[in-house]
């Protein structure tokens, strides 16, 4: 099986655990009032975002969209930032400025989401070609979402990078709904990765709740973009278990279709198949939960501590320091 070691099929059940366990710990913060803006859970998401980021190596820049919490942990973002970035804390990545899921690290090759769907795709290529003119071997890697890739932004992106060939890699998440829009009310065709034919690029169709075949994929994407293949899209199938934020009950959903996709689950499905080829056994399981239950009671701790942001920090890092260089600059 691919090229993984045990020890990296082992990381990569923690890290979908941690995920899950991670977001199941927000939501419980979120319910307690400690959570400034929205929190977006990726139940049932999580083999797509962690198998995909596992393809990159340092010097590839990633930007996660709201439900790629997973990739930011396989790119080494420590529970500890994500909580303090959530609860809005001063020694949070944006020192409590930003929304949740909004921010980066130009130091870990990080991109935070930008709002308006469709247009990261647009920052990312803009990265890419970047890497093509300064001759890296370095790739690109974000998400979209069935909604999101319905956007102008999204067509501008991907179209800029095909044709100029970039190694920009999207993963596609064919995940069933877009708020409570059905994927087939916004979209004609049955499969995203239809797209890439439009687009000249080449496209691959993927199990998005396998996360090795996620993994496997994004390789050959990455392989091929890093020799100068140029842009891949990579469709994932998956889907929304839980409504779109916290906001949503989902009462637009039937109860069977979530029993469907609850059986397909991408964490019990893989826990199956390392019992199966006996790379790991029960013990062994239950040991790396009890870590991360360890690891994030630990974090939510010290995340807490954190006190407020200061008053006196609300504009750093806002604007450019050089304005407030100028003369004509208003003095606080
Ligand atoms: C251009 C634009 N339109 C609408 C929104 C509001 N919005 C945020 S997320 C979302 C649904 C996105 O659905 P999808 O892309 O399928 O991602 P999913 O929520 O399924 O992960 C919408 C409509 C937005 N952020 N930007
Ligand atoms: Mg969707």
């Amino acid at each position: 099986m691919a090229d993984l070691t045990r020890a990296q099929l082992l990381d990569l059940y923690y890290t979908m655990r941690l995920t899950r366990s991670l977001e199941e710990r927000f939501e419980r913060l979120f319910k307690q009032g400690k959570v400034v803006g929205g929190l977006y859970r990726s139940l049932g998401q999580e083999a797509e975002s962690v198998g995909s980021a596992y393809a990159l190596r340092d010097g590839d820049w990633l930007a996660p969209a709201i439900r790629n919490l997973g990739s930011l942990l396989v790119r080494g973002v420590t529970p500890k930032e994500m909580l303090l970035q959530y609860m809005a804390r001063r020694d949070a990545p944006t020192r409590g400025k930003d929304n949740t899921t909004h921010f980066g690290d130009f130091d870990r090759w990080l991109i935070g989401p930008v709002s308006p769907l469709g247009t990261t795709l647009c920052v990312m290529t803009g990265i890419a070609l970047a890497l093509k003119m300064r001759g890296q071997k370095n790739v690109v890697l974000t998400y979209i979402g069935d909604g999101g890739s319905r956007t102008g932004a999204a067509h501008e992106g991907i179209n800029l990078a095909a044709v100029q060939r970039l190694p920009f890699i999207c993963i596609l998440e064919h995940n069933g709904w877009a708020f409570a829009t059905r994927s087939e009310e916004e979209m004609a065709a049955d499969h995203m990765v239809k797209m890439a034919e439009g687009y000249g690029v080449r496209g691959e169709q993927v199990d998005g709740n396998d996360v090795i075949a996620v993994y496997e994929a994004t390789k050959r994407a990455v392989e091929h973009a890093r020799n100068g293949g140029g842009t891949a899209l990579i469709e994932v199938e998956t889907y929304r278990r839980l409504g779109h934020a916290q906001h949503d009950p989902q009462t637009y959903v039937p109860r069977e279709e979530l029993e469907y996709w609850e059986a397909r689950d991408p964490i019990t499905r893989y826990v199956a198949h390392l019992k199966e080829n006996e790379h790991a056994s029960d013990a062994e399981i239950q040991k790396i939960d009890h870590r991360i239950e360890a690891e994030l009671d630990q974090a939510v701790e010290e995340a807490e501590q954190s006190p407020v942001p200061d008053p006196e920090d609300c504009l750093v890092g806002v604007y450019a320091d050089t304005v407030q260089e100028k003369p004509w600059a208003r003095t606080l």
